[in-house]
């Protein structure tokens, strides 16, 4: 198949997924076309099926706000005419999927009918998208997809239960590379950051105030105070000054290290004893599962698609989001020498479920039927 795929470029879950996506289904020998306004951020080697077409935003002293919509709408209008593709997957509702609309449309009008399949990945759906200086737009646009898909039955339930949509939704759930993640040999790296075999902590993530990085801090400014411990932040953005400010007020700086944004995070993911999300939205929690394939059992919260992902008691443990005093007492249980091994075994064999050669196939399957019905549908 000729596929083309709009995501946002930088580091973030939906475009991790969409980057990582379009390169295994290039690895299968499909052709594939991002269409981004940057590079994607893993997209930085040669395969001659990966095609990169970056979308031109030209600015005028008219506007204030350059109309990236329309930019990209004309860009895959091109993509799909020139490079005669057979599908446009867009992942994240806004703009992309109301863009992909419009280039349909006038794709229509020249004879060439395109399906546009959806990704739904969080964010798009529980933050900005209910906020209704977007959801007429959100909602039309996702029913006007030839198809949908969300990454968690929760996230399913969450836009059938805030937007009127009456297109089917299919689940496929965020997928890993088990040959990337897993489990690499860095002991050096652990002793230079726990030189007295303390533990470590790791949380990963975009540092918005959704992800509440405060709370990871505060629970570890907990546990530091039963066992020796160590904490690495990876990840960048808006709540990283006032993170740093909280280490200094309660004076853990010494045990605590921002690592900024880290494309390897599997190698200090190799190190951890325990991944820590205490977010109060989470669609799936990509990063986490990045964790369990580097066999590093979780700490989260029990909102959102997270619950799908971590079995409580088994990979780790689910909390009531804000419960410092719950996540503490279970990252302490987790981190017990007689419990870690075991729930390291556990949290491996749950990543395993979400191999990318499992959730491949999902994605190729639900194109081809899509493809079928949407020509199908035309031709009546
Ligand atoms: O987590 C973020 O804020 C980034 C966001 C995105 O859209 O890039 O991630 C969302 O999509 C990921 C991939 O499907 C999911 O694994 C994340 O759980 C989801 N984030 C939220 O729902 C907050």
């Amino acid at each position: 198949m000729k596929i083309g795929i709009v995501c946002y470029p930088t580091f973030g879950g939906s475009g991790v997924v969409a980057t990582e996506l379009g390169k295994a289904l290039a690895a299968k020998g499909h052709q594939i076309h991002f269409i981004t306004y940057s590079q994607p951020t893993r997209l930085d080697f040669f395969s001659e099926n990966l095609f990169y077409h970056e979308v031109d935003i030209k600015s005028y002293p008219l506007f204030e706000h350059a109309p990236y919509e329309l930019a990209l709408a004309s860009k895959m209008v091109n993509v799909v005419k020139y490079e005669q593709l057979d599908l446009l997957h867009v992942h994240y509702a806004i703009p992309h999927a109301s863009a992909a609309y419009m280039a349909k449309q006038i794709l229509k009008r020249q004879g060439i009918i395109i399906p546009v399949v959806t990704t739904l990945h969080g964010t798009d759906i529980t933050l900005v998208g209910k906020d209704p200086s977007y959801e007429p737009v959100v909602t039309f646009s996702i029913n006007e997809s030839d198809g949908v898909t969300a990454v968690s039955e929760d996230l399913k339930k969450d836009t059938l239960l805030h937007f009127d949509v009456d297109n089917h939704i299919e689940v496929i759930p965020n997928f890993i590379d088990l040959n990337r993640f897993k489990k690499q040999k860095k002991e050096h790296f652990k002793r230079a950051i726990c030189p007295n075999d303390e533990k470590l902590m790791v949380h990963t993530s975009n540092f918005r105030k959704v992800k509440r990085v405060d709370d990871v801090i505060r629970v570890f400014f907990e546990v530091r105070k039963v066992i020796p411990c160590k904490l690495l932040l990876v990840g960048d953005g808006p709540e990283r000054d006032k993170m740093e400010r909280l280490c200094r007020q309660l004076g853990t700086c010494e045990d605590i290290r921002f690592l900024g944004k880290l494309e390897a995070v599997e190698e200090v993911l190799s190190v951890a004893d325990l991944f820590i999300m205490p977010s109060e939205k989470e669609s799936f929690g990509l990063a986490a599962l990045e964790a369990m394939a580097c066999e590093v059992p979780l700490l989260t919260s029990n909102v959102g698609g997270i619950p799908e992902l971590n079995i409580n008691a088994e990979t780790g443990f689910l909390c009531e989001v804000g419960n410092i005093e719950e996540m503490t007492e279970k990252a302490l249980i987790i981190l017990d020498e007689k419990n870690l091994p075991v729930f390291k075994k556990n949290a491996l064999a749950r990543a395993k479920k979400f191999d990318v050669t499992a959730v491949l196939p999902l994605y190729e399957a639900f194109y081809t039927k899509t493809i079928e019905n949407t020509l199908l549908a035309e031709n009546q």
